[in-house]
C-alpha cells in the first residue's frame, strides 16, 4: 500500500499574520510549521502502514522553509519526501497548488492512496482535494473522520450535525481527513534522529514538466481584493458584584439582545 499525504506548510497561526501590499500573506513575517490538520493525514497514513505494508510519501509544496513540514513528517514516521520548489509557485491559487499537486502524485507513481488534511489553517479553502482527484481522475471522499482499508476498497465514515453516513470507494483514491480521525503522535527522539536519513527530494516545475505560465500569482484564477487584520480584541466588562450582580449581568445580557 503506497500511501502519498500531502503536507502544507503554513505561518503560525499563533504569530500575528500580516498581508503584503497584494493582500497576499506574508510569508517571511511569522514562523512556520506543519499546517496541524495534516498531522492527522500523517498519523492515519502510518497507521494503515504499520498494520500491512508499503510506505508513505509526504509531498510538500512551497518556499525553502516548506521543507520543515516534510521534515517533521519523517520524524513521525514517514518514508520519504517531496518537496516542489520553485519561485514561480510563489502566489499560486488552489487551481494551480492542485496542478503541481497533481502532476507531483504522478511522477511518484504507483500510488494506492492520497491523504490530505480537512484544509490548510491558513487559507482553508477545502478544495485543494477535491481539485487534486479531479485532475488525477480518481475518486474522492472527503472529511473522513473514520478510514479503514481493506483490498482494493477504502471505507470512510462522514459526520455532520444530523448525520453520519458510511462511504466506501475502490483504490486508487484521495481523502481528506478530519481532526476526528486519530490522536497524532509526537516525533521520539529515535524518530527524530531517524528522520536525518530518509531521503528527501526537490522537484521544480520543469521536473513535473509545468510550465511557469500556469502557476503563480499571474495565472490565479482567483484575487484577494482586500484583507484587514481584525481589529484587536476590546477589554470585556467587568460586572461587579454588590449583592445585586444577577441584576446586573442580566441588564447586561438585554442590553446585547442575549435575553
Ligand atoms: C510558495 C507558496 C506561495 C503561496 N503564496 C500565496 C499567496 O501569495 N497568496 C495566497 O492566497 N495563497 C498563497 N499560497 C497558497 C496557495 O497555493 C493555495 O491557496 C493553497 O495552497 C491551497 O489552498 P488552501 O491552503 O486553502 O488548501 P485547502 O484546500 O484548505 O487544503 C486542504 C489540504 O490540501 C493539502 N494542501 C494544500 N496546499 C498544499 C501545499 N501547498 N502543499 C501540500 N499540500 C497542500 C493539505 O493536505 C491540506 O490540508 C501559496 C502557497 C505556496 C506553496
Amino acid at each position: 500500500m503506497n500511501i502519498v499525504v500531502c503536507v502544507k506548510y503554513v505561518p503560525d497561526a499563533q504569530g500575528d499574520r500580516t498581508f503584503e501590499a497584494d493582500h497576499t500573506t506574508d510569508r517571511e513575517a511569522v514562523d512556520g510549521l506543519l499546517s496541524e490538520l495534516d498531522e492527522y493525514a500523517v498519523e492515519e497514513a502510518l497507521k494503515i502502514v504499520e498494520a500491512g505494508d508499503g510506505e508513505v510519501t509526504v509531498l510538500t509544496m512551497g518556499p525553502d522553509d516548506a521543507v520543515a513540514a516534510v521534515k517533521k513528517s519523517l520524524q513521525m514516521g514517514a518514508d520519504k519526501g517531496v518537496h516542489v520548489l520553485d519561485e514561480a509557485i510563489a502566489g499560486s491559487d488552489a487551481a494551480a497548488t492542485s496542478l503541481v499537486l497533481a502532476e507531483a502524485v504522478r511522477k511518484i507513481g504507483d500510488v494506492d492512496l492520497v491523504l490530505t488534511g480537512l484544509a490548510s489553517t491558513d487559507g482553508s479553502m477545502s478544495v485543494v482535494p477535491a481539485m487534486l482527484a479531479e485532475r488525477l481522475g480518481l475518486p474522492q471522499v472527503t472529511f473522513a473522520s473514520e478510514l479503514t482499508v481493506e483490498g482494493g476498497t477504502v471505507r470512510i465514515r462522514r459526520d455532520n450535525e444530523a448525520y453520519s453516513e458510511t462511504v466506501e470507494s475502490s483504490l486508487p483514491a484521495v481523502v481528506s481527513v478530519t481532526d476526528q480521525i486519530n490522536e497524532p503522535r509526537y516525533p521520539s527522539f529515535k524518530g527524530i534522529m531517524a528522520a536525518k536519513k530518509k531521503p528527501v527530494e526537490t522537484w521544480s516545475l520543469a521536473d513535473l514538466g509545468v510550465d511557469a505560465s500556469q502557476v503563480g500569482l499571474g495565472a490565479a484564477w482567483t484575487e484577494v481584493v482586500d484583507a484587514t487584520a481584525r481589529p484587536p480584541r476590546a477589554a470585556g466588562e467587568v460586572v461587579t458584584d454588590e449583592g445585586d450582580g444577577g441584576g446586573k449581568l442580566a441588564e447586561f445580557l438585554a442590553s446585547r439582545r442575549f435575553a
